[in-house]
């Protein structure tokens, strides 16, 4: 049986928790304390702190560098799921980087100004200490000064997508591929507080956003 380790409204987590639903295989969820690295620290033999983390019997999958998408390949791989097409080789590399910055980056920030809705009250302070010292003091109530302004941004930057998909159903063909999951991830973040929808004006990207809640692969 695979296990995912995870926080519920990472982006990174959202993806492979998708992909696993699309393959349509039973698997298990663990979902960690944000400040409680100490099972992803043991099962990785102390070589990785983030989430997500998949485990596969005896194996243990982690991600090697920022943009390695070690976990995606290897439930691609296991599953015959087609998410990296030779086809696709390059292209899904290069926009997935767009995903990763410039939408995971606004997309975050929206969702973290709620965070008092998904962290726990013991786990508020070292939550909001590890922003700080990554984003500097105060960034959470800049962000919610910033809200309307990073709502506009946002929609600015999902534009292409919106025109990739008003002339397909999935992002690159008929099917979903790898950038799907990994652009419904970081959407999952930004919409995770409840507090948000898709802008108004991306009409195909609500309606593929409704088909990649729950689309499962078709088996050959
Ligand atoms: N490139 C990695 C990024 C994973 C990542 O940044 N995970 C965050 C949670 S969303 C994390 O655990 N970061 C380390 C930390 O918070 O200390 C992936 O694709 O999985």
């Amino acid at each position: 049986m695979i296990t995912l380790v995870q926080f519920p409204w990472s982006p990174f987590c959202i993806i492979q928790r998708r992909i696993l639903e699309y393959a349509n295989v039973p698997f298990k969820v663990i979902n960690i304390p944000v400040n409680d690295r100490s099972l992803v620290w043991r099962w990785t033999k102390q070589r990785y702190y983030a989430v997500p983390i998949l485990r596969d019997g005896k194996t243990v999958v982690f991600e090697t560098d920022e943009d390695s998408q070690v976990i995606a390949k290897y439930v691609d791989a296991k599953f015959t799921l087609e998410l990296f097409p030779p086809q696709w080789a390059g292209l899904q590399h290069l926009i997935w980087r767009h995903m990763e910055s410039e939408i995971e980056g606004l997309g975050f920030k929206l969702n973290d100004i709620h965070y008092e809705e998904m962290v726990p009250k013991s786990d508020r302070l070292l939550f909001l200490r590890h922003k700080e010292r990554k984003f500097g003091r105060g960034c959470i109530d800049l962000w919610r000064q910033q809200q309307p302004a990073l709502l506009t941004e946002l929609a600015a930057r999902l534009s292409p997508y919106e025109q990739m998909l008003s002339q397909r159903p999935y992002l690159l063909d008929q099917q979903p591929r790898f950038l799907d999951f990994d652009l419904f991830g970081m959407l999952g973040n930004f919409l995770y507080s409840g507090h948000y929808a898709l802008p108004k004006a991306h009409v195909h990207l609500q309606a593929w956003h409704h088909r990649m809640q729950k689309v499962r692969r078709t088996r050959p």
